[in-house]
């Protein structure tokens, strides 16, 4: 189609892989015009599903050669920055998958960047905002139909994580989605951080300490119990409780087709993020493509809400050796209102 925003795909790894096949199969007015990955096996692979794409090293040789309206970000964190700033120079929309980047000097860098356009122009893939419950959740608590918001008791569950995990990633890589998705569940920022450590699971990886217990205490009062544990190995769950004045609220179950067989009831459970998921990253990267094609250019989180997230992770990661950490207080500039 001839007005279809041209997007330019970074990384071509597991999510850049899938949002290549999303937007060409499932996603309307866009089309994905280049592929900007280094390694070249994996370009083409990721080209078989993005017929017409061009593949390129290096995001500069793609903004040189005239390829790119708008900028998808999906590299590992510490490859964003690289990527940010020549897209930013190029005055091009972005969606740039969480995080923004790996600490919030660096966020501020890009803030500092972003300010001198004449509007926004990231936006940050916390893609759980987009899910239906998540959104039916943020509802309940806005309207106060069940009285005011208490706690919210979270469930973050992996079957397992690849060898290269940290301790570090289990606030930066995983809980960092629980720094986006509970301040704006609950209207209110994290204000303190503290890191409990139940009895170890004999499966995790030997070179983590996991599961842990993530306690946030919100400005606002609310106080957050995060369960994260990366060796459940049944399955991939995330769920969430909430308590309010007049009731409770659960998101986030298993659902789907539920059966009794041989005195036994079974429901399937997710095994990955990108099928729990897949609905929400949909909306996400529809939503973003319809802002870039109306000029709103972001519609969803944006670099702000990543800088805080930055701020928030960095306290969760002092927390996990221990003691209550607060997170640094900002004021929002009137650029990000
Ligand atoms: C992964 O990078 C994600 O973003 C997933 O949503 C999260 O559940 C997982 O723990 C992370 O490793």
């Amino acid at each position: 189609m001839t007005n279809d925003l041209r997007v330019g795909v970074v990384g071509a790894g597991l999510m850049g892989a899938d949002h290549i096949a999303r937007i060409t199969r499932r996603i309307s007015g866009a089309a994905v015009s280049a592929i900007v990955e280094p390694d070249a096996g994996r370009a083409a692979a990721a080209a078989q599903n993005a017929p017409g794409a061009r593949t390129f090293a290096r995001i500069e040789d793609a903004i040189a050669a005239g390829a790119v309206d708008a900028v998808l970000i999906a590299t590992p964190g510490r490859f964003h920055e690289p990527v940010l700033v020549p897209a930013l120079e190029a005055k091009l929309p972005i969606l740039c998958e969480k995080p923004l980047t790996p600490d919030s000097a660096s966020s501020w860098e890009i803030l500092q960047l972003e300010q001198k356009l004449d509007r926004p122009h990231i936006q940050v893939g916390f893609m759980r905002r987009f899910d239906a419950e998540y959104q039916a959740l943020r509802s309940l608590v806005e309207t106060g139909d069940s009285g005011e918001l208490m706690m919210l008791r979270c469930a973050h569950r992996n079957p397992s994580v690849p060898d290269g995990y940290t301790q570090e990633m289990l606030i930066n890589d995983s809980v960092v989605h629980e720094f986006d998705v509970v301040p704006w569940l609950a209207g209110s920022p994290v204000r303190t951080v503290e890191v409990k450590y139940p009895r170890r699971n004999s499966l995790s990886p030997a070179h983590l300490r996991e599961p842990i217990l993530v306690l946030m205490e919100l400005e606002n009062g609310v106080l957050v119990d995060v369960e994260m544990n990366v060796s459940v190995q049944f399955g991939y769950q995330v769920a969430t409780e909430a308590v309010f004045e007049k009731g409770l609220a659960r998101i986030g179950q298993p659902a789907g087709l539920q059966i009794w067989r041989d005195g036994r009831f079974a429901v399937a459970e997710h095994v990955s993020f990108v099928t729990r998921f897949a609905a929400a990253y949909d909306q996400q990267v529809q939503r973003w493509v319809d802002a870039v094609r109306s000029g709103t250019l972001v519609d969803g989180p944006n670099a702000w809400d990543g800088y805080r997230v930055a701020l928030a992770c960095e306290a969760g990661v002092k927390a996990l050796g221990g003691g209550v950490v607060a997170v640094e207080a900002t004021e929002r500039p009137a650029f990000y209102a």
